[in-house]
């Protein structure tokens, strides 16, 4: 633990030092080493986004945790970003209860899964009290009810080659996160919201939860989780429809 702990101050120094006395691109090269390079590194805040993304990762233990809240401090109002698809397949599965709709899980695992959303709310629930924060400015602290992300990569058994969970959902958005967040005992796959079912707006039938980073990585509407070795060949490669709106892949708070 200890020589973890010096061996990632020291390579955090050397990211700082290098970023301040030879520019971020050398910062860059030392996170490449690590195999701390997010995916959208080659746009223009390319070295920037790596420096961020590989000091986080150098500085903050995967397993740390976002706070969490009590009931009494639960937000009122909960604003809505990205409402429902209009759109069919979304409206004829919700006019229809989800009875019809399926998680699609495939890529490298082991065991490729279709489940549905009372297999889904059979698995173990658990409950979280998190703020959700906006790129654009506003947030809330709610409750979110479902399951660990971590409980469906165990039953669907991730092979050794994935790096990053892909999400895709009814809307055109998608998203990736890699294996450290993927585990994280904080991300869930959530099917409630303050003691109701997910309302349409906010993501039903089922919506990931990514604490510890802004609200886009939290991607509503779910249809399917791919594992990939890369996000190269994914979308345009950047790992998430972010980098395209301008956005970073990587949105730790
Ligand atoms: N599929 C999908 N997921 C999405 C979005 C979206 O438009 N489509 N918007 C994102 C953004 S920008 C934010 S801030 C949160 C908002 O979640 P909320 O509408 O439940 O408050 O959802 C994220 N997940
Ligand atoms: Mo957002």
């Amino acid at each position: 633990m200890s020589i973890n702990l010096s061996r990632r101050k020291l390579i955090t120094t050397g990211l700082v030092a290098a970023a301040g006395a030879s520019g971020l691109a050398a910062a860059a090269k030392i996170a490449n080493h690590y195999g701390l390079i997010p995916p959208d590194c080659g746009g223009i805040w390319g070295p920037g986004e790596t420096l961020t993304y590989a000091t986080q990762r150098l500085l903050m233990s995967t397993h740390s945790m976002a706070r969490e809240f009590s009931r009494s401090e639960i937000s009122k109002v909960i604003p809505v970003s990205g409402p429902q698809p209009k759109t069919d397949p979304y409206q004829r599965l919700l006019a229809g209860g989800f009875k019809d709709w399926r998680l699609t899980i495939d890529g490298l695992v082991a065991r490729p899964a279709a489940f549905s959303l009372d297999e889904i709310k059979r698995m173990p629930a658990r409950s979280q009290i998190t703020h959700q924060a906006c790129e654009e400015g506003w947030s809330f602290i709610a409750q979110w009810t479902g399951i660990p992300l971590a409980y469906v990569l165990n039953l669907v058994g991730i092979s050794r080659q994935a790096k990053f969970a892909v999400f895709y959902a009814f809307d055109e958005t998608w998203d990736s996160l890699d294996l450290p967040d993927a585990y994280h005992p904080q991300t869930f796959l959530t099917y409630n919201l303050n003691g109701e079912d997910l309302p349409p707006d906010h993501g039903a039938p089922l919506r990931v939860r990514v604490a510890r980073q802004l609200g886009y990585k939290s991607v509503k509407y779910l249809e399917k989780i791919r594992f990939v070795d890369s996000m190269k060949h994914v979308g345009d490669g950047r790992g998430s429809i972010s980098p395209s709106q301008g956005y970073s892949w990587y949105a730790g708070i």
